[in-house]
């Protein structure tokens, strides 16, 4: 008894400091931390029906308990009345769930009614385009282009259109909303809008969140992540400044200041070229690597794979798997698949999504690497 005691005492303080001490590093994927009104509203309607489920397992566990006990087989009392049928309770049993089940609907019903009800005319419009397995991002109003790491202001309503360039994707940001399907955008009869999913939402807390594909799309679905980089309007219009026009010769390395003092006093900073970098643009730009994708101000300017823009400013790579570091970058541009199986990319060694192997050395890769990771 006393151990049992322990253990429920236990667990009750870990319960509570777990959900006291919520870590968004540790858990960024939580679907209990809604932090937009969007996520707030289902988050409502499940705390809601939560207790009203835990109220009805009260009164079925009161019951049982009661008869259990009541009517309990004792040796001197005779064999009770048998019966067949009982119109009350047959009633009562049909009707009691038909009305929990209305109960439900009807907060079901006016969630999904008022988080339908988006302005995209007022709202930032973000198009959503899944592929096997990567994100594509667009701003219709910049005509900008992301992908993987979306940014989006905070407070300020953002309406995502999403569809699909092949298969059905589902778009989730656990804590911010979601899930939405990606379908591939059927042509519909001129003049009709392509039946586009919407998620309409203000997100109410600055800072990254973690999203997932959520439907099986093929072998590296589950690698399929994103991320979702909410900040305030200057930083958002700042980020979008730079995407439109990045510095595309970031060529210099940084300036030694041993002696700060003297630092501050020589303004001329001697610039440098980084001969890595300067090697791995010029490999870059003349390999099979610009019919895919695209980096701003570039001859790249393939539209088929993830948009290479302010790469280097990414926290990730390969959709959200990899964590963005030049060796991380070798080792995708070395071997995409052995990272993400079916992955349409060709390596050094393997051919992919419809391009020959790169046949690349180990120093170029690096050099590639250097140069997409300056790229900031
Ligand atoms: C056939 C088209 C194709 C070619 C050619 C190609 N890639 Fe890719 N690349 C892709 C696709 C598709 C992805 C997304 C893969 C995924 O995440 O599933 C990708 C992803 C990447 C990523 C990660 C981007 C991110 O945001 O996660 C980098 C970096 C990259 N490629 C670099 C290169 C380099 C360097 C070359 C040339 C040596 C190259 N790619 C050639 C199709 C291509
Ligand atoms: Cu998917």
């Amino acid at each position: 008894m006393k151990s049992l005691r322990t253990l429920l005492g236990t667990w009750v303080v870990a319960l509570l400091t777990a959900s006291c001490t919520f870590d968004r590093e540790a858990h960024p994927q939580s679907s209990i931390h809604p932090t937009s009104d969007f996520a707030s509203v289902i988050h409502e309607l499940y705390v809601d029906i939560f207790w009203w489920t835990l109220g009805i397992l009260v009164v079925v566990w009161v019951a049982l308990a009661y008869i259990l006990v009541r009517f309990r087989a004792r040796p001197d009392q005779p064999v009770p009345k048998q019966v067949h049928g009982h119109m009350g309770l047959e009633i009562g049993w049909t009707v009691a769930p038909a009305l929990i089940v209305v109960a439900i609907a009807i907060p079901t019903i006016q969630a999904v009614f008022s988080t339908q009800q988006g302005d995209p005319e007022n709202a930032l419009v973000v198009d959503v385009i899944g592929h096997q397995y990567w994100w594509e991002f667009r701003y219709p109003d910049s005509g900008l282009v992301t992908a993987n790491e979306v940014h989006i202001p905070v407070n300020r309503p953002v309406s995502f259109r999403i569809s699909s360039a092949d298969v059905i994707h589902s778009f989730w940001v656990p804590m911010l909303g979601g899930k939405r399907d990606a379908n591939p955008v059927r042509l519909r009869p001129e003049g009709e809008d392509p039946e586009y999913n919407w998620i309409h939402l203000t997100a109410s807390e600055a800072g990254t969140f973690w999203g997932q594909c959520a439907e099986f799309c093929g072998a590296s679905h589950s690698l399929m992540g994103f991320r979702v980089v909410v900040e305030s309007d200057q930083e958002f219009a700042a980020w979008q400044a730079e995407l439109a026009e990045p510095v595309t010769a970031p060529m210099t390395a940084p300036v030694d200041t041993t002696e700060a003092g003297e630092a501050a006093q020589a303004p001329v900073q001697t610039a440098q070229i980084d001969p890595l970098v300067e090697q791995g643009r010029e490999i870059f730009h003349s390999q099979t690597c610009v019919a895919c994708h695209a980096i701003a101000g570039t001859n790249a300017q393939g539209e088929i794979a993830p948009n290479l823009t302010l790469l280097g400013q990414r926290s990730s790579i390969a959709a959200g798997w990899l964590e963005n570091t030049p060796e991380n970058l070798v080792q995708w541009i070395t071997a995409p698949q052995d990272v993400k199986p079916g992955a349409l990319m060709p390596g050094v060694n393997v051919p992919g999504g419809n391009w020959p192997a790169t046949n690349l050395s180990e120093e170029q890769v690096r050099a590639v690497a250097a140069y997409l990771f300056s790229l900031r």
